[in-house]
């Protein structure tokens, strides 16, 4: 008896056991997978203290010009590289009121670094090359996370109970590009959540949508 109660008190302790995992699938109306679509979950309590991590590398490469990845979800306050790995040259930059910065023409393999230190949704584009486009979604939550090449992506760590779901893409038809869903979390395990995400049309360079 005293071993049960001193399991349960670790259970207690260390908290995994109540914190729910949510798994959230996007496909578009004709079923093809939504990728690069960031899903930020909001709860009653807000996020968590301590620091955010998210699977690196916090890094926005130039390669056969196009930025990759074409959406970058980090946390605030992270330092992003920008290497280009084309042996031409680019200058690349935000207007973005959350940061506006320039990296002024650089060439292939030398690299340039950007702190974001405020939340929020930054456009990026090249000043030589027109149809280079790029997002980088900066969160102040752990409760984030960018679908991957099958539409899919986990927030893991989750309070039980309500919370708010926020999916967002940038050419997600709706207003300010997100919708946003309800969902209930229970104490321990996964609630899934499928959505349809209608895009508008944009050129084949980014994935087919
Ligand atoms: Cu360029």
């Amino acid at each position: 008896m005293r071993l049960l109660l001193s399991v349960l008190a670790a259970l207690l302790v260390t908290g995994p056991a109540w914190a729910g995992d949510l798994a959230v699938s996007l496909k578009t109306p004709s079923g093809a997978p939504v990728t690069d679509a960031v899903i930020v979950v909001e709860t009653p309590g807000g996020p968590p203290p301590g620091p955010i991590r998210f699977p690196g590398p916090y890094r926005m490469a130039q390669k056969d010009m196009q930025f990759t990845p074409f959406v970058l979800l980090i946390p605030v306050g992270a330092e992003v590289a920008f290497p280009n790995l084309d042996p031409i040259l680019h200058h690349v930059y935000s207007f973005s009121p959350a940061k506006t910065f320039e990296l002024k023409l650089y060439g292939r393999d030398e690299t340039r670094r950007v702190r974001f230190d405020k939340p929020g949704i930054i456009s990026v584009g090249c000043n030589i090359h027109d149809d280079m486009t790029a997002f980088i979604r900066v969160v102040d939550t752990p409760y984030a996370a960018k679908t991957d090449a099958l539409g899919q992506a986990v927030v893991t760590g989750l309070p039980a109970g309500p919370v708010t779901v926020r999916i967002w893409h940038p050419y997600l038809k709706a207003g300010r590009n997100e919708v946003v869903r309800q969902a209930t979390l229970p104490a321990t395990g996964v609630v899934a959540l499928g959505l349809v995400a209608d895009l508008r049309a944009t050129p084949m360079k980014h994935g087919g949508y």
